[in-house]
C-alpha cells in the first residue's frame, strides 16, 4: 500500500494536513502548519517522503494547495481544512459576481438551503465558470450556481481569498444564488 506518484501523494498531503493529522500523529499548530521533518517522520513507512519530493509536489501542484514556509521547514494546507484551524485570512471586497460548482442533484436541497459548507470550514467559490465547472464535476453532473456576491458583501457577509485564489464565505442565502 505504498505511495509512490504525485497524485497519490498529493491526496495524502491533502488527508493530513486538511483533515485527519492524528491519523499518523503529525501535530499541526493553530494556524494549520506542520513541521516537514515531523511530517516525513510520521508518514513513514506508509509514505516515504523527502524534502525534495515534498517541494517538487507545493511545485507542482495543479491549484496550489499547499505552502510551504520561506525556510521550508514547515508545510500546511492553503484551504479545504475540516479539521479546526485559524489561517488568518483577512476578509477581502469580493468580485460583484462568483460561482460555486455542484451537482444537479444537489439544486433542489440548495435551492431551499442555500450553501452550506458541509465538513470544510467555509463554502468554496470560484472566480470564474470554468472552474466552477470542474469543482461540480468531481461530484457528478457538473452545474453551476451565479453568486451575487456584490450584495452579499453589502449586506456585510464576509468574504476570504486563500493563497490558492479560492474565494471563501460562511455561507450562502438562496436569495444570492441563481443558475
Ligand atoms: C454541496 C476542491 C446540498 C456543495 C475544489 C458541494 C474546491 C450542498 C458539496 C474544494 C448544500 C460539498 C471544495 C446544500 C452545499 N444541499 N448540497 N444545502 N450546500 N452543498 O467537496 O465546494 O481538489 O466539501 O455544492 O476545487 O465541492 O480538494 O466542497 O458539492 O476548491 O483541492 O456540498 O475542494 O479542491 O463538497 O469543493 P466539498 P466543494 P481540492
Amino acid at each position: 500500500n505504498k505511495k509512490n506518484n504525485s497524485t497519490e501523494i498529493s491526496k495524502f498531503l491533502s488527508f493530513v494536513l486538511r483533515h485527519k493529522p492524528q491519523e499518523i500523529g503529525l501535530q499541526l499548530d493553530p494556524e494549520g502548519w506542520a513541521s516537514v521533518a515531523e511530517l516525513i517522520e510520521k508518514a513513514r513507512p506508509q509514505v516515504v517522503l523527502t524534502p525534495e519530493v515534498i517541494e517538487q509536489i507545493v511545485i507542482e501542484s495543479d491549484k496550489q494547495r499547499f505552502k510551504l514556509s520561506e525556510d521550508k521547514t514547515r508545510i500546511r494546507a492553503n484551504q479545504g481544512h475540516s479539521v479546526q484551524v485559524d489561517l488568518k485570512l483577512k476578509p477581502v471586497t469580493p468580485p460583484a459576481t462568483l460561482y460555486h460548482g455542484t451537482k444537479e442533484r444537489n439544486w433542489a436541497s440548495i435551492s431551499e438551503q442555500g450553501l452550506k459548507p458541509q465538513g470544510r470550514h467555509h463554502v468554496h467559490l470560484s472566480q470564474d465558470t470554468e472552474t466552477a465547472t470542474k469543482v461540480g464535476q468531481r461530484h457528478g453532473k457538473p452545474i453551476v450556481l451565479i453568486i451575487n456576491a456584490e450584495q452579499m458583501h453589502q449586506k456585510g457577509i464576509e468574504f476570504f481569498r486563500s493563497d490558492n485564489g479560492v474565494w471563501l464565505t460562511e455561507a450562502v442565502l438562496p436569495e444570492f444564488i441563481s443558475r
